[in-house]
């Protein structure tokens, strides 16, 4: 084969880093992006990883950063599923002298010494993109603008952050209501399903929120099944920008996406490093990103990544 040794003659020699990474799951083609960003940097950068999938179960998670601790790996990455209880198994970490980085999303836990960074998106921020390009696309109506929200993961970051940032926006005219939010789970399936449910409830929806591509994906077919236009009879707005969703975006059946990048590998390699170190890092490091309409998405579909 042809992997480069370097350094100590081969084995796992002292100078390898090696990093336990405990994923979310593989829910939404963002994941299955960040997955591969993390796999190809850690081969990159010579940093020996153990990598699990939680299937979006915390329980995984834990169990998984349980056994890097035993496994006495030097540094352990994660994205945790949901925000709150995290601080016993952080504090285990701690308590081992492992450094643990969160990537991509936070935790709410008090105590900030429990992890040594934050590397990931600013998901407020995104949710008020959504939100100011609605109040954009609707400036010269007065009438109610009807919208429904397909949540992401209840409990978790990009969730809570993505409607608090769209609903405080959105807050400033009262024309616009949401007349139901529920979560989808980030998955196509759900929000296939999640979107029939709201369609048979509600007959005048005007805009779909979802909190990613993949849920936006599937309430697409669920609006065509019931016989309307994605993009013309109800306006679509979604996070992330993975190829499919670019790729409607492009065809008119999405109206606006704000992008989440899921190229989170190589930052996350280079404070890896400098964790095991001992050097300093900034306690947050945000991801760079954009937004885009469907003219933008025609122009960069040929050389997006993933
Ligand atoms: O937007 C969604 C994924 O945590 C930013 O998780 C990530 C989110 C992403 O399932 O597609």
């Amino acid at each position: 084969n042809d992997s480069a040794t370097t350094g100590s003659g081969g084995g796992s020699g002292d100078n390898t880093i090696t990093m336990g990474f405990s994923q979310v799951g593989a829910e939404s083609g963002w994941r299955t992006a960040n997955t591969k960003s993390v796999q190809d940097s850690a081969k990159t950068a010579g940093i020996e990883l153990k990598f699990s999938d939680a299937q979006q179960k915390q329980e995984n998670q834990i169990k998984a950063i349980r056994s890097y601790i035993q496994q006495k790996v030097d540094v352990i990455a994660f994205s945790p599923v949901v925000e709150s209880g995290w601080d016993t198994v952080l504090k285990e970490a701690q308590n081992a002298k492992i450094p643990v980085i969160l990537t991509d999303r936070a935790v709410d836990s008090k105590d900030t010494s429990l992890y040594k960074t934050f590397l990931g998106s600013d998901f407020v921020e995104e949710g008020k993109k959504a939100g100011q390009w609605l109040v954009e696309e609707y400036k010269d109506s007065t009438d109610t603008v009807n919208i429904v929200e397909l949540q992401g993961t209840t409990g978790s970051a990009p969730a809570n952050d993505r409607k608090a940032g769209f609903a405080e926006v959105i807050g400033s005219d009262p024309k616009f209501k949401i007349i139901a939010s529920q979560t989808g789970d980030f998955t196509r399936a759900k929000g296939k399903e999640v979107m029939e449910a709201f369609l048979k409830s509600n007959p005048d929806i005007d805009v779909l929120y979802a909190h990613n591509d993949d849920m936006g994906l599937g309430a697409i077919e669920a609006i065509e099944g019931a016989g309307k236009v994605p993009g013309k009879d109800i306006k679509i707005i979604t996070v992330d920008a993975v190829k499919d969703g670019m790729q409607a975006l492009a065809d008119g059946k999405i109206n606006f996406i704000v992008e989440c990048s899921p190229l989170l590998g190589p930052q996350l390699m280079d404070l890896a490093k400098k964790v095991v170190a001992g050097e300093q890092v900034p306690a947050r490091v945000v991801t760079e990103e954009t937004t885009f309409t469907q003219e933008q998405a025609k122009e960069a579909l040929p050389t997006r990544q993933y």
